[in-house]
């Protein structure tokens, strides 16, 4: 046995008993790799993820509605830096994966890539992307990463307030004029299919489940986790009165599970290579808050270079 492998071992047993693998202890490469992989890519999801609401924020119907939405955009940018925090503690540089970011390289949530023309659309988002968050992330409150495991719990506190805060919207759209009941309908069809897209491919066809389930990062596969958001959100839109634009959902009453339509892959495939209908748009959009973030990028390291200066000196 290679000393690698014994290491290995030990590793897995550590996982396999629930204990939680911190910073400095002994891991393997790959799983290293697999978490600033997955955690970079869930903070830049963040991130992204505040610009199709803040599409919203001048013109938010009222001001009880505008304080909510900012606070939940607020939000997302502090996810985005424990996320970024957290894979720091693996070994990764901040500035690059910012760097892949801007240039396309690194991924982000598919579901960042859609439009939102409508008020509506942030109780779509609100009722669905972060239910389907919600859904992933409360497995990822145990997930065997320590720093991870911990940021989670905070984030996933603050994405139930921003599932309500959608689902209030889509309550009072649900139940106002005729205009209003379309929009809240006109949402849920545009949004359902990328928010199951959001969970990642099916399992047969999703290259990295295998090995994060068995180092539990992942708990859950993502059709399991896929299947748990849909049981959980049927019977909110039908509390609604508005209807799943799934043609083929049906319940089954053997397995009590819904069963739904065919998913759209190509379409899923084509928005995580660059081709949705926003990629642009939203890169466009960081490196533009990127760049006029420069100064005070410079400010910050020059308070810093400063104050460790006045330390050497003081020491000395
Ligand atoms: N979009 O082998 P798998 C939020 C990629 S946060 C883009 O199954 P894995 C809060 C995947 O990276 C939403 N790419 O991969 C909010 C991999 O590519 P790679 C983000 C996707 O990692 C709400 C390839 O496909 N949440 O919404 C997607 O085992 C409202 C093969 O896939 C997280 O990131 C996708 N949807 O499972 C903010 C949660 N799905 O890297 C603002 C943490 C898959 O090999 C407003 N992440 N890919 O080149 C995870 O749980 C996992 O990474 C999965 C994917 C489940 C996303």
């Amino acid at each position: 046995m290679t000393k690698e492998t014994s290491l290995e071992d030990r590793f897995q047993h550590y996982v396999d008993a629930e204990n939680k693998i911190e910073p400095k202890d002994w891991m393997p490469e790959k799983y290293r790799k697999t978490l600033i992989r997955q955690i970079s890519q869930h903070g830049h999801s963040e991130v992204v993820g505040m610009l199709p609401e803040a599409n919203w924020l001048t013109r938010a119907p009222s001001l009880r509605r505008k304080v909510a939405l900012l606070a939940k955009v607020q939000d997302e940018a502090g996810h985005g830096l424990y996320l970024y925090s957290a894979a720091e503690t693996l070994g990764a540089d901040r500035m690059d994966m910012v760097k892949d970011l801007l240039s396309g390289k690194a991924k982000y949530s598919s579901i960042f890539n859609y439009p939102t023309p409508s008020w509506a659309d942030m109780g779509a988002i609100g009722w669905l992307v972060d239910g389907a968050a919600i859904a992933n992330q409360v497995m990822l409150c145990r997930t065997s990463y320590g720093p991870y495991a911990r940021a989670m719990v905070k984030i996933c506190k603050e994405e139930s307030f921003h599932q309500r805060q959608g689902y209030e919207i889509m309550i009072s759209l649900a139940n106002g004029t005729p205009t209003q009941r379309k929009m809240a309908q006109d949402a849920l069809n545009r949004w359902w299919w990328p928010s199951l897209m959001m969970f990642g491919p099916t399992d047969d066809l999703s290259p990295n489940s295998a090995q994060s389930m068995k180092w539990k990062i992942k708990r859950k596969s993502n059709d399991e986790l896929r299947q748990e958001f849909i049981d959980k959100t049927v019977p909110q839109a039908e509390y609604l009165g508005l209807s799943i634009p799934d043609k083929d959902l049906k319940w089954n009453e053997e397995t009590k599970h819904y069963e739904h339509g065919e998913i759209e892959w190509t379409e899923f495939y084509d928005v995580i290579k660059g081709n949705g209908k926003c990629n642009k748009q939203r890169l466009i959009a960081r490196n533009k808050a990127h760049d006029n973030g420069e100064w005070i990028r410079e400010a910050a390291n020059a308070y810093a270079k400063k104050q460790s200066e006045r330390k050497k000196h003081q020491a000395a």
